[in-house]
């Protein structure tokens, strides 16, 4: 069922349904885990009054705790005239620079009649950290997941985050006032209308969800989607790469906590799903080959707009799963025996298997069915591959590495896209 709020109209479109995400009450650490592990987009809240413990770290926070956590400070804060925060550095939506006093009287007082809003969107926690004093309520988080980046977000009813991605992990916790937020699978990226390939934001698309003040139109998107109202006390997890978009329906304070997720979390599900969404970042301009990857399709272009962005957890690994398939493709053609060439499979992890796939390059390159420079060729994809899904968290290339990713991704193209070709 679509939301109902006093001032939030939502209407849908007939084909598409809408899901209300449940909210989970007081949910054990190891129930968080599960979502987390799964990738699966979740809405809880703790229990605050029951926490038991010599600190009571129960409370939420108020205007008046960031008035005194700033005292008289200075804040950069967005500007939009719409109300809407997208990120494109020549648009509307300008950065300006106020006492924090003096924003916390605004947003308090915001002018409902105009629908220019100022928004401290995405203020580094880091920078302040008495912000979440001790007594400070904060979501349970999941072991090993540093470092994890903490931002204050803080603004008037009416703020629009547009429809985007984030390539982390999220638990955005709400403390004040509400937020509508809408939620939707990464399979359905092709229709998300993304930015191209070159530009600034190629995670944010361009549809508006939001027709004027607090009315959403979800047949816009033309997909299913989940939505939630996120109210005092409230969490989201929402995981890396889930599209969502966010309107703050009162004064609202959240305090969101990104972490990047393991490179087997960043790619199964959450991130082949993605990328199987065909259409997104065509570049006629680049030979583009579809692989076939276990249940999922791989486009080498995509692999290159991925090594042109630096995003090496996924650049390699997508690369070292297009040599694996490559390696059994090309056994599969030639029919040998598995039990002295075995083809290279998925390890229990769910990352290709490397050093089987290094195993049959030996064996293509002796019987003569690949040349010492395509040999070489594939053997580098497999050492960046490797050396990528070994790392203990996904990072980003130097410009120069990404280079390298980018020019063997022209070779694989020139010599031996035939044979990638499904
Ligand atoms: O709360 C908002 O306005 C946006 C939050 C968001 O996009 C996020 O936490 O990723």
């Amino acid at each position: 069922m679509p939301a109902t709020d006093t001032r939030l109209t939502v209407t849908g479109a007939p084909n598409s349904p809408i899901a209300r995400l449940q909210k989970i009450v007081a949910p054990s650490p190891r129930e968080i885990q599960t979502f987390i592990d799964n990738a699966q987009p979740a809405l809880f809240t703790q229990n605050l009054e029951n926490k038991e413990g010599a600190h009571k770290a129960n409370r939420l926070l108020t205007t008046g705790d960031l008035r005194h956590a700033f005292s008289n400070q200075s804040v950069t804060v967005s500007v939009s005239k719409t109300g809407a925060f997208r990120y494109e550095p020549q648009s509307k939506t300008q950065p300006g620079h106020m006492p924090f006093s003096a924003f916390a009287d605004y947003v308090e007082n915001a002018n409902r009649l105009s629908a220019e809003r100022l928004y401290l969107s995405q203020f580094p926690i880091d920078a302040m950290p008495e912000i979440l004093g001790h007594d400070v309520a904060t979501p349970h988080m999941p072991k090993d997941t540093s470092p994890i980046t903490k931002n204050l977000w803080f603004g008037p009813a009416g703020t629009i985050s547009p429809l985007h991605f984030d390539r982390s992990h999220n638990l955005l916790h709400q403390h004040c006032g509400r937020k509508h937020i809408v939620i939707v699978d990464p399979s359905h990226t092709h229709l998300m209308k993304a930015g191209s390939k070159n530009s600034v934001s190629p995670h944010v698309s361009s549809l508006d969800l939001v027709t004027s003040g607090f009315n959403v139109d979800l047949g816009r998107l033309g997909t299913p989607c989940l939505e939630a109202i996120l109210e005092p006390g409230d969490i989201l997890f929402l995981p890396a790469f889930w599209w969502h978009n966010v309107i703050s329906l009162d004064v609202s304070i959240s305090v969101n906590y990104w972490w990047r997720p393991p490179l087997r979390a960043c790619l199964w599900p959450n991130f082949l799903r993605m990328v199987s969404s065909r259409t997104m970042y065509h570049d006629p301009s680049v030979i583009s080959q579809w692989v076939d990857i276990g249940s999922h399709k791989v486009d080498t272009a995509f692999c290159l707009f991925l090594a042109d962005e630096g995003q090496s957890f996924a650049a390699a690994s997508l690369a070292g799963a297009i040599v694996t398939a490559f390696c059994g493709k090309v056994l599969q053609i030639l029919a040998m025996p598995e039990s002295t060439d075995p083809a290279p499979e998925a390890t229990q992890d769910g990352l290709p298997d490397f050093v089987a796939a290094a195993t049959v390059i030996a064996a293509l390159v002796s019987q003569g069915l690949i040349n010492t420079s395509q040999c070489g060729l594939l053997l580098q994809w497999l050492e960046v591959a490797t050396e990528t899904a070994n790392a203990p968290e996904p990072c980003l290339y130097s410009s120069e590495r990404s280079k390298t990713i980018r020019d063997l991704i022209v070779r694989l193209n020139i010599e031996l896209g035939d044979c990638l070709l499904t």
